[in-house]
């Protein structure tokens, strides 16, 4: 092939994956397979390698990370990135309201947008003439640092703007990168099955995520982005954000499906009502719901104070704590040995979720906070995936709570437990454990071993009970 059939060629393959990848990770709806999309994809790759120098930055080679960097560069906002005011109350909505038409001369017919509040984390995306050029995250809100090569292995961040018209010269969008509860739950799972420490929430998760000096290992997270605004609209078309969200998605934007555009408060109210219910449904977290005036003309009156904008409020969801009774506390053995105690609560609702389990962290954890059982505990749905206990309540105790006593012999195989000097983990030795055993099964056939379709815990469990496994071997006898 010659360098000019090659340069042809690879600028169609590059149109075509990304339009594939836009259909996929963007508007959920791919159009071919999986295994058609890896075959392109591998032909791109070798192309590229026949050819470096063809090699273009908005290539969707680019998103699995390039060379690690020594540290992060400073990126400078052309605007600043501001937090947001926030309201825990619908009282304060009122007061919101009444702040922005006390500032406002004219006084039209308001307009608003309620929006989830991502849990996640900001980030500013640059665009020049349609390429992207720089990512960085908010820092201080003058100046962040510079993840581009991160923001890169972001599958649903636009390299390239999707053109049906002419695009600005300079656009910077700003939105929130954020971890899914799915793809966090199998991150943890994998790093458990690696000894690895377990991240306690989606948003530590993506925030270490992004944090990578190594954007290969950020490649490796499968990271999500939504769009919620520009720095400065003047750079588009648009006169509210009931433009600016439509215009956004033709881009090649992922812009939230849960956004509202209301006539007024009451149905912002109404929206955040909406929202607290079927939050736990989502499969990402969002921590309550941002409101903005909709008028690019009345943001622009309104202005901002040196922290926040005026123009909008974060409504914030109440904490998610409840107080239950910690009947037991189970010791778990895990795939390494290491014993994990969990407190064992009499059925209890946080947030929609029955809880009947929380972490307890380890021994010393344990001590600190000064639990008995039988204590009535305040519960948190920490990142509302591992729910654990905060502090006993020492008000609603009866006297009839008993100590905890962190057992000597391994609940699964009775062998002595040891801890090492100066460590947290209290572990059972024994190699031959039927608990290890059966965790090691779990691990090896789960996720971080040989993902084996259809043997998942339960039915790993299934079959030990059954005694037709009892260690990683048996499987290939089954
Ligand atoms: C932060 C967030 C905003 C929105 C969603 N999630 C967030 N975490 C939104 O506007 N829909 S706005 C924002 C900010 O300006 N600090």
């Amino acid at each position: 092939m010659t360098r000019q059939q090659a340069e042809l060629r690879l600028t169609a393959l590059r149109a075509e994956l990304q339009d594939h990848a836009h259909q996929y990770y963007v508007q959920d709806a791919p159009v071919i397979s999986d295994a058609e999309y890896d075959r392109l994809f591998r032909e791109l790759l070798c192309m590229e390698a026949q050819f470096p120098d063809l090699v273009t930055l908005d290539s969707p080679s680019q998103r699995v990370g390039g060379e690690p960097l020594a540290a992060f560069a400073e990126a400078i906002h052309t605007l600043p990135m501001l937090s947001l005011d926030n309201i825990f109350a619908a009282e304060e909505l009122a007061d919101f309201e009444e702040r922005v038409r006390r500032r406002l001369k004219s006084t039209a017919q308001l307009t608003w947008t309620a929006e989830p509040k991502i849990d996640g984390l900001a980030v500013e995306l640059r665009y020049e003439n349609g390429f992207f050029v720089e990512g960085s995250t908010r820092g201080n809100g003058f100046v962040g640092e510079n993840i581009t090569a991160n923001l890169r292995t972001v599958r649903n961040i636009p390299l390239r703007l999707l053109a049906d018209g002419p695009l600005p010269e300079r656009l910077a969008v700003r939105g929130e990168v954020y971890l899914s509860k799915k793809d966090f739950a199998a991150l943890n799972q994998q790093r458990a099955g690696q000894d690895e420490p377990l991240f306690a929430n989606p948003r530590n998760a993506a925030a270490g995520s992004l944090r990578q000096l190594d954007p290969k290992i950020t490649a490796a997270r499968p990271l999500s982005f939504f769009v919620y605004g520009v720095a400065d609209p003047a750079a588009l078309p648009c006169a509210s954000l009931t433009e600016l969200f439509p215009h956004l998605r033709s881009l090649g934007f992922p812009v939230n499906p849960l956004i509202k555009f209301c006539r007024s408060l009451a149905e912002a109210e109404e929206h955040y009502r909406h929202l607290q219910q079927i939050r736990h449904g989502l499969d990402y977290e969002i921590d309550g719901m941002v409101i903005k005036a909709a008028s690019f003309a009345v943001q622009e009156e309104l202005g901002s104070t040196a922290r926040a904008p005026r123009w909008a409020v974060a409504w914030k969801f109440p904490a998610e704590e409840a107080e239950a009774v910690m009947s037991g506390v189970e010791y778990q053995v895990g795939r390494t040995g290491a014993i994990t105690p969990v407190a064992v609560l009499e059925p209890m609702n946080i947030g929609g979720v029955v809880v009947r389990r929380a972490a307890l962290h380890n021994q010393d954890e344990i001590q600190r906070k000064g639990l008995m059982i039988g204590d009535t505990v305040l519960v948190r749905r920490a990142g509302d995936v591992i729910p654990e206990v905060i502090r006993p309540l020492p008000e609603r105790r009866t006297g009839q709570e008993q100590p905890i006593v962190f057992p000597k012999e391994c609940p699964s195989c009775n062998n002595a437990l040891h801890r090492p000097e100066g460590e947290a983990v209290t572990r059972c030795r024994n190699p031959r454990c039927p608990a290890q055993r059966l965790q090691r099964i779990i691990w090896f056939a789960g996720k971080s071993g040989l993902d084996i379709e259809g043997l998942g815990p339960k039915n790993v469990e299934k079959l030990a009970e059954a005694k037709l496994i009892e260690d990683i071997p048996d499987i290939f006898c089954l």
